[in-house]
């Protein structure tokens, strides 16, 4: 790596933006001494629960709805700036930590995790600068600090073809149907059959009149019967396409069961009646016995404990059972999790805990735990692609940026295509 310039913080400049949804959000840049820079901006997603760490909002009820963050905005330009201004930003924790502690709160209520991961964000970006260095190489020498690892591969895509849940216009209660290329394909081959197969299904929704618009990460949104009609979709375009189920590629499932628990149990269009946690689970077996689900995330409830680590026992032999909601990238609950073995893979939302640091130590407990890692955009996007260079940097198993298709999600799948070609191109 070369020798960095000066990293030293000379000012932080935030501002209101735009995200994927039409709903505001931050973008922050770091100015060095040096002169390199560094910007950043921060996703939103659906899923808020209980146990993710809080946005700081306006409330403004005469600017967007509410959802304005210009007090974030003041609180960058000033509180933090002043805070950070002379430290250096190749030090990623003492920087993180003394947001953490200008915060003060255990959920980041006060400044904001958006307000704290935005900063946090768009340091280590300038410090890359500052070193001359790719994102993911700088990314990586300090994750290493938290576990050792080298960077071999780009990380396998899970590609959204079909939206449901909150995330479309169309009738589906799951939320999202994906494919996943065989973990042996190069990026390149592997992003060239995520877009074939997504054009196929758009010729087959067509074809039976189904509705081609998209939702907010990119994949359609047919109105169809039942849940697994939206799975015979997505197998038959595998099937009309030259890649072959089961050796190419994969059928992948998040359900987002939290949204669809009901007080008499899981209720979906597929049945009249709401299924006990114990007749899901077999239901979601009967699917895999079917379609062979290679990945399924959030197939129960947030706090259905019990549930998750009974799943996890009867399908994770060839089915990794993703936790998304129910650990929140949250330190406590992923403890909670390995204790109760209730899942084998987590979901990597950095904008559910706010600073890099925790992010890396989340990482880095799951991995040493054996979990399969997921970096994971989330639905109200930017064209931000720092999730790309994170996810090569800790070498996460997979990563997670929607369909092939919208400007924010392909973004970042075409930063992968980019680091692709620097890594293994002669
Ligand atoms: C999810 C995410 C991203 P949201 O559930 O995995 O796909 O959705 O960002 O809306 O929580
Ligand atoms: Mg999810």
């Amino acid at each position: 790596m070369a020798q960095p310039a000066d990293t030293t913080i000379y000012g932080i400049y935030a501002r209101e933006i735009i995200n994927s949804r039409a709903t505001p959000t931050l973008e922050a840049t770091v100015i060095l001494q040096s002169g390199y820079r560094g910007t950043a901006s921060v996703s939103t997603g659906m899923a808020i629960g209980k146990f993710d760490c809080q946005e700081l909002r306006d409330d403004d009820q005469n600017r967007f709805d509410g959802f304005g963050v210009k007090n974030a905005v003041n609180l960058i330009n000033a509180t933090i700036s002043n805070a950070l201004r002379g430290k250096p930003a190749d030090d990623q924790s003492l920087i993180d930590k003394t947001m953490i502690e200008l915060d003060g709160t255990p959920n980041k209520s006060k400044l904001g995790a958006n307000t704290l991961l935005t900063v946090s964000h768009a340091v280590a970006v300038a410090a890359a600068n500052a070193r001359l260095t790719p994102l993911y190489t700088y990314l990586n020498a300090m994750y290493t600090q938290y576990h050792q690892t080298e960077v071999k591969r780009i990380p396998t895509p899970i590609f959204n073809i079909v939206n449901g849940g909150k995330h479309g216009a169309g009738n589906l209660n799951f939320q999202e149907f994906q494919i996943i290329p065989a973990s042996n394909k190069t990026f390149p081959e592997s992003y060239q059959m995520g877009v074939e197969i997504y054009r196929a299904t758009q010729k087959i929704l067509a074809f039976r009149n189904a509705g081609q618009s998209v939702g907010d990460e990119g994949g359609f949104t047919p109105n169809l019967f039942t849940n697994t009609d939206a799975i015979e979709i997505v197998l038959e375009a595998i099937k009309s396409s030259t890649y072959q189920f089961g050796i190419d590629t994969f059928l992948g499932l998040d359900l987002a069961a939290t949204l669809f628990k009901t007080d008499q149990g899981y209720l979906i269009k597929d049945r009249a009646a709401a299924y006990t946690t114990k007749d899901f689970i077999q239901y979601l077996k009967d699917i895999h016995a079917k379609y062979r689900i290679l990945y399924l995330e959030d197939p129960l409830e947030e706090n259905d404990w019990f549930g998750w680590t009974a799943i996890t026992k009867e399908m994770d032999k060839d089915t990794l059972i993703a936790a998304d909601d129910l650990i929140a990238t949250n330190k406590t609950r992923l403890e909670r999790a390995i204790r109760e073995k209730a899942c084998s893979a987590i979901l990597i939302k950095p904008n559910r805990i706010g600073t890099l640091s925790e992010v890396f130590d989340v990482i880095a407990l799951a991995k040493k735990n054996d979990m399969k890692c997921i970096i994971s955009h989330r639905s109200g996007e930017t064209n931000d692609t720092f999730l790309a260079d994170l996810g090569v940097a800790v070498q996460a198993d997979y990563v997670k940026f929607g369909a092939p298709a919208r400007g924010e999600r392909v973004a970042k799948y075409n930063r992968l295509l980019e680091i692709s070609t620097q890594l293994f191109t002669k």
